[in-house]
């Protein structure tokens, strides 16, 4: 993996980028649309390509290892080839999933034991076989194994996590270090810096995932219940310490306002299920504000979905139909509204990075937060 700053802001800590994997290049900052199961839920390969050009997609080691399993990944050639999407694909290490997901677990300096959500049967989860596992799914780019804390979480508790963490960090990069991918091309390791809300933690977590000295560095542990105001302070305390050299990916993150200032604190990738997810409830994001699609104001509005939008769907399909599909529980209803709300996702990174390179990123930012965050 190669990355190369293309642009600073003057402004704020924004960089615009480009992420050269084997699978192709990513223009940073990017939103990746998370597909858990090796599907971006409602939305088929060729519209996240065609339609709304998603550069990268997300996979989950928990999901894929529990359901089809390794041995159907392996047989397929890699997780590229078992869903036909030919552009990079990053992988979260279950390291989240296990404590969200499953029905008991038990975190050990060994690793985390684990029932499964599907069938109760059990697992367990290590440094070491999380890379194996993360091998054979064979994303461009994978993640070590972490513990999230809760929020809000003891200072002692925190402390002990994040020191498990970075022991489990070395066990990592021993294993992927000494391994080598399946099926010929290039696959890269991000640590990940925990530390809850405390500063100090956040410090010395920081400089830990920094001394490896890998390819990119994600952030955890936040986007997990508290205030959006600890969320920013603690990555910004990150990416002062993080090389700016190298991505940085803030895990599971978050709202289009969320996303802006994050980009203005100096992060590259996120993700998060929030588009896929609130479409599927009817909740669609523009660049005026926030739609509730199944509100009775739209029932006789057939005007298009999205005035401002390039996107197919925005422009043939009217807000009456798409709260009447949304009524009818009709299976179209989430397809139009998932691709809609990872269009305008997609084309939010891709307008920040635009004003980033033309240096007025944060008097867009600015503007863009208030407007996105109307009630229409
Ligand atoms: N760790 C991992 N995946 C994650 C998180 C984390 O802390 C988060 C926190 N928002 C989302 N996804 N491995």
């Amino acid at each position: 993996m190669k990355f190369e700053l293309v642009a600073t802001d003057n402004g704020s800590s924004a960089r615009a980028g480009l992420m050269q994997t084997d699978h192709g290049t990513i223009e940073t900052p990017i939103f990746m649309p998370v597909g858990t199961a090796g599907t971006v839920k409602a939305v088929h390969q060729r519209e996240l390509r065609d339609d709304i050009q998603a550069q990268i997609i997300l996979g989950n080691t928990y999901h894929l290892y529990l359901r089809p399993g390794l041995d159907t990944i392996q047989k397929a050639g890699g997780l590229h080839k078992f869903n036909g999407w030919e552009r990079p694909i990053l992988t979260d290490s279950g390291g989240y999933q296990v404590y969200s997901l499953s029905d008991i677990r038990k975190i050990k300096e060994d690793g985390a034991t684990f029932q499964s959500h599907i069938d109760g049967s059990k697992h367990l989860f290590t440094p070491e076989n999380v890379m194996d596992i993360q091998r054979i799914i064979g994303a461009d780019i994978i993640m070590a194994f972490d513990e999230c804390t809760p929020y809000p979480c003891d200072y002692t508790y925190a402390r002990k996590s994040m020191e498990m963490t970075h022991r489990w960090l070395k066990r990592c990069c021993d294993r992927f270090d000494s391994t080598e991918g399946l099926y010929g091309y290039n696959q890269t390791l991000f640590p990940i810096v925990q530390g809850s809300t405390y500063k100090d933690l956040r410090i010395r977590s920081a400089e830990t995932i920094a001394s490896f000295e890998r390819e990119g560095n994600a952030i955890g542990g936040l986007s997990v219940g508290e205030p959006a105001e600890e969320m920013y302070a603690m990555t910004e305390v990150v990416t002062n310490i993080l090389p700016k050299s190298k991505p940085r990916y803030l895990m599971g993150v978050g709202t289009p306002m969320n996303i802006l200032e994050c980009i203005a604190l100096g992060i590259d990738m996120f993700d998060c299920v929030m588009p896929t997810r609130n479409a599927r409830n009817g909740m669609l994001f523009t660049k005026n504000g926030i739609i509730n699609i199944k509100n009775e104001k739209w029932k006789n509005d057939f005007s298009p979905i999205d005035e401002t939008s390039d996107l197919y769907a925005d422009q043939v399909y009217t807000k009456a139909y798409l709260r009447h599909l949304m009524q009818s529980k009709e299976i179209l209803a989430a397809q139009i509204a998932s691709l809609h709300n990872l269009n305008f996702y997609l084309w939010l990174v891709k307008e920040a990075r635009m004003h980033i390179i033309q240096g007025d990123f944060i008097q867009w930012k600015n503007k863009m937060v208030v407007d996105m965050a109307k009630r229409l």
